[in-house]
């Protein structure tokens, strides 16, 4: 679908849109809030350091109380851009963490406020993108019921992504695909045309969502459940994720991340059918690091002690997630695959007809962002299988199948995407929900 089906979707809500607009711009003026607080121009370092900190809560007050506020002003349907919501690029702020210790000075120097500013498109760009994950994972959590078939959710979630974000070629939408994980498996599910995969009401499925604007992209997931059995596996989850974002910062060694989030993690254990169940970090799985139009470029972050004593560094990006589970805490490819990427690097001419139309067809639609075959399918694309098995058998697109821990077990995940900011972490997907 194109753009003009988007714009098409989205007129007649254009009345609600501008409601919304004139909303949001009130909002934006209610606390007189300077939001960047001078701080340097005040001789008196711990004078600045209060200051500083003073603006960070009312900032992240702010973010609570208007992300997502979007909200108000989508409509239940998910068509309304966001930047109809947000004019002027004006898209709320993740939350921002101060950085400690040895990093602390970073809060209020003049210098790191100068980098910072070299790199507000990006940021702008990333903050757009992650008030259209909130608003639309806000709406599909309340839409999403057991009786539903996956491919109807995966249609939900991405057709409102389209949607708020203003698909447009490479330059905006989806960033990889919904990944729609039930139970044992963990990562890397999403229905293939004729899959025909419905919600249980004992189900855990873990939702992760991507979306990008010029490349940057995007990269969150929470787990719902409809049975209360499972609500401390969840718990573990979003704590020991929350712990990996908190510890996460510049100069901070992957593996000592890693430690922390199994520590909280492991601090956990469930009853189910009456028998108590430690839950465990899946050791296999990890947080990474990603790159413009790269979902993974460079760095994994662990989610058990590995003692990698890489370093995080400024500037980058990270997508924070852990998994838990009842299982043996280890996954392998299992089942059908769905995802694929161009492989970065690899730059296979490739002979056979079938496999040299497909190939093009994926580098003009996707370039190195990863796809599912649904995607295909919605492009016209027939009888692709054997072209994209030679691709994949030649090393030119890369396959994720489905990861998953063993038959029975339960697996649980939460996953935020942040930023190393000269002058402070901001947590971009951060929202009210998780
Ligand atoms: C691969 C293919 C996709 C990246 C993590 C992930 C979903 O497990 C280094 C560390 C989408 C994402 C990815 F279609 N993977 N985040 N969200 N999956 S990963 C990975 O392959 S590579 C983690
Ligand atoms: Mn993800
Ligand atoms: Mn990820």
């Amino acid at each position: 679908m194109s753009t003009a089906d988007a714009a098409a979707v989205a007129a007649p809500e254009k009345e609600l849109a501008e409601l919304a607009i004139s909303k949001a711009a009130n909002e934006g003026n209610d606390d007189g809030d300077s939001d960047d607080g001078e701080a340097g121009a005040d001789a008196d370092d711990d004078k600045a350091k209060a200051k500083a900190a003073k603006n960070k809560k009312k900032r992240n007050k702010k973010r609570s109380k208007k992300a997502g506020a979007g909200a108000a002003g989508q409509s239940a349907d998910l068509t309304v851009p966001v930047s109809q919501l947000f004019p002027n690029n004006s898209y709320p702020e993740g939350e921002i963490c101060e950085y400690r210790d040895d990093n602390n000075y970073r809060t209020t120097s003049e210098e790191m406020r100068a980098k910072d500013r070299l790199s507000e498109q990006k940021l702008f760009d990333l903050r757009r993108a992650a008030e259209v994950h909130r608003e639309v994972r806000q709406n599909v959590r309340e839409r999403i019921k057991p009786g539903m078939d996956l491919t109807t959710v995966a249609n939900m979630i991405e057709d409102g992504t389209r949607a708020l974000v203003e698909v447009k070629g490479l330059e905006a939408g989806i960033g990889f695909p919904t990944g729609l994980s039930l139970n044992h498996c963990a990562a890397h599910f999403t229905p293939n045309a004729g899959d025909h995969v419905v919600v249980g009401a004992d189900d855990v499925l873990k939702v992760d969502i991507g979306v990008h604007v010029n490349g940057h992209i995007v990269d969150s997931a929470f787990t719902m459940t409809w049975n209360k059995r499972y609500d401390q596996l969840l718990n573990a989850v979003k704590d020991a994720t929350n712990t990996g974002v908190r510890e996460a910062g510049i100069d901070v060694r992957l593996g000592d991340i890693g430690a922390a989030i199994q520590e909280v993690m492991e601090s956990y254990e469930i009853e189910l059918d009456g028998k108590t169940i430690p839950i465990k970090p899946i050791r296999n799985l990890c947080g990474h690091n990603i790159g413009p139009y790269t979902i993974h470029s460079g760095k994994s972050v662990p989610i058990v002690a590995n003692h990698d004593d890489t370093r995080m560094e400024e500037g980058e990006l990270f997508a924070i997630e852990t998994f838990g589970s009842t299982g043996t805490g280890y996954v392998h490819e299992e089942g059908v695959c769905s995802h694929y990427s161009l492989t970065g690097s690899a730059n296979t001419a490739a002979r056979i007809p079938s496999a040299r139309k497909l190939l093009q067809t994926i580098t003009s639609n996707f370039g190195t962002l990863p796809f599912c075959r649904r995607y295909l399918d919605r492009l016209g694309e027939s009888r692709y299988y054997l072209g994209l098995k030679t691709l994949v058998d030649s090393g030119t697109v890369t396959a994720y199948p489905p990861l998953c821990d063993a038959v029975g077990s339960y697996t649980a995940q939460f996953e935020h995407t942040l930023i190393l900011k000269p002058t402070a972490k901001e947590v971009l997907s951060r929202g009210d929900d998780y």
